[in-house]
C-alpha cells in the first residue's frame, strides 16, 4: 500500500472538474484518506513548490496556486503514486495519453488541472505539508 498526495489545482476548481476528478480516482481505487479545500497564501503555495524555485515558471506557477481555492486529498491505494501519474497524465496536455485527466481536461501546460506526487519521499513530505496524522482516516 502506498500513498500520494493529489490536488485538484484552481482551474480544476473553478472549472467544476472536483467531482470528475474524484469520480476517477474512485473508478480506479484510490481511496481518499484525506480531504480539504483551502486557499493556499502565497507562501504556502511557494513552500509546497519550493523544489521548482529557480524555474523559470516559478513566479508564474505560484500565483495561479494561490488564484483561487484547491482541494488537496491524501490517496492510498497499490501503487498509488504512479497509478495517479498515469491517471493525471504527462505534465504538458500535448504529450498526456488518451483518456487522463490532463488531455481531457487542460489547455495551457500551467493549468493542468491536478498536482500529483512524483515519488514516495515527495508523497511523504507533501501529505505532512497539508494533513496531520489526525486527518488522515484509516
Ligand atoms: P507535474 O505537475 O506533472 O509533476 P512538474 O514538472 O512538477 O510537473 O511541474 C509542476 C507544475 O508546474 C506543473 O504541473 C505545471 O502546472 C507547471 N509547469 C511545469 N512545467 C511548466 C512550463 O514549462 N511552463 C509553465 N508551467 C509549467
Ligand atoms: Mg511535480
Amino acid at each position: 500500500m502506498e500513498r500520494t498526495l493529489s490536488i485538484v489545482k484552481p482551474d480544476g476548481v473553478a472549472r467544476g472538474l472536483i467531482g470528475e476528478v474524484i469520480k476517477r480516482l474512485e473508478q480506479n481505487d484510490l481511496k481518499i484518506v484525506a480531504m480539504k479545500m483551502i486557499y493556499l497564501s502565497l507562501a504556502q503555495a511557494q513552500g509546497f513548490y519550493a523544489v521548482h524555485k529557480d524555474k523559470p515558471f516559478f513566479e508564474s506557477l505560484t500565483n495561479f496556486m494561490i488564484s483561487g481555492p484547491v482541494v488537496v486529498m491524501a490517496l492510498e491505494g497499490e501503487r498509488a503514486i504512479a497509478r495517479y501519474r498515469d491517471l493525471m497524465g504527462a505534465t504538458d496536455y500535448r504529450k498526456a495519453a488518451e483518456g487522463t485527466i490532463r488531455k481531457d481536461f487542460a489547455k495551457e501546460i500551467e493549468k493542468n488541472i491536478v498536482h500529483g506526487s512524483d515519488g514516495p519521499e515527495s508523497a511523504a513530505s507533501e501529505i505532512g505539508y497539508f494533513f496531520n496524522r489526525l486527518e488522515l482516516v484509516a
